[in-house]
């Protein structure tokens, strides 16, 4: 794993709100993500939430959205492979040196399966769906396919980070709906992230990005995590949280829940 973060790399992503880094992993780490990421994938069944419920599964939301990608969320909790992969602390600490943070836990992990001829994914941020609020909040996508301007490669709205707010705005089936929410944006230059199988990007939270259709016949797999911030508190929001904290958190409340949302690393 490529895990060295340069000073350079720090000061391209503070600017950009993005970064690229080609052959992150090895050729045979690849192999591994693939195995453990297929593999959970398969074992969650139609269900996108770890410890869900009914009230997560696929059948549950239109079929565009279905067909936008597969999502699995929370691989780490139930598949051990997966959970070995995603509380690498190696990870933790890059994002940690990106974000300019002082440490970071795991918000949530995901799958995001674009199928073949699979619907675009429309501009938007992350942090306004999560229960808490940052701005150093950052996400990690890692190709697990060559993904190309053919089948839906991710592409960012460079600087957007600096003045997006938290009003969050649902992925729905029109690309350019964030530009209503953001005028302001509507003239910035995207810059595609086309990136061979194995190449990771990380992404601040509020950088708008997106992805094309899947013109192709195959699959385009990426596994991805977001990470928050160590010392972010609750913002009343549900997202990926339980009943069982849903029903103790107050707003303000420091989420520091091992079990939830397990600490990669910190600085000291
Ligand atoms: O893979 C995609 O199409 C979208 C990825 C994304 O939105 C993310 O990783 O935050
Ligand atoms: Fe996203």
């Amino acid at each position: 794993m490529r895990d060295d973060i340069s000073q350079q790399q720090i000061d391209f992503y503070q600017e950009n709100g993005f970064i690229i880094i080609e052959d992150f992993l090895s050729p045979e780490e690849l192999e591994e993500w693939r195995r453990c990421v297929d593999e959970a994938v398969a074992q969650r069944g139609d269900l996108r939430l770890a410890r869900g419920g009914d009230k997560s599964r696929d059948s549950d939301s239109d079929s565009y959205y279905n067909n936008v990608f597969i999502q699995r969320i929370n691989l780490w909790m139930d598949h051990e492979g997966m959970r070995q992969l995603m509380l690498d602390e190696r990870i933790g600490r890059m994002a940690t040196l990106l974000a300019c943070a002082g440490g970071m836990r795991i918000w949530h992990d995901q799958a995001l399966l674009k199928p073949p001829w699979g619907n675009p994914t429309a501009w938007h941020l992350d942090v306004p769906y999560w229960s808490f609020s940052s701005r150093r909040a950052i996400s990690l996508w890692v190709a697990l396919d060559d993904s190309t301007r053919d089948n839906g490669c991710l592409y960012f709205l460079p600087g957007t980070h600096k003045t997006a707010t938290f009003d969050n705005v649902g992925i729905g089936e029109n690309q350019g709906d964030l530009f209503r929410v953001y005028p302001q944006w509507a003239e910035v230059k995207s810059v595609a992230a086309p990136m061979r199988a194995g190449s990771c990007s990380f992404h601040n939270g509020l950088c708008a990005h997106g992805a094309a259709a899947n013109m192709t016949p195959g699959w385009r797999r990426a596994m991805t995590c977001g990470y928050m911030p160590d010392g972010s508190v609750f913002n009343g929001q549900e997202n990926v949280l339980p009943p069982h904290m849903m029903e103790r958190l107050q707003i303000g409340d420091l989420l520091d829940e091992d079990n939830q949302n397990p600490l990669l690393w910190r600085r000291d």
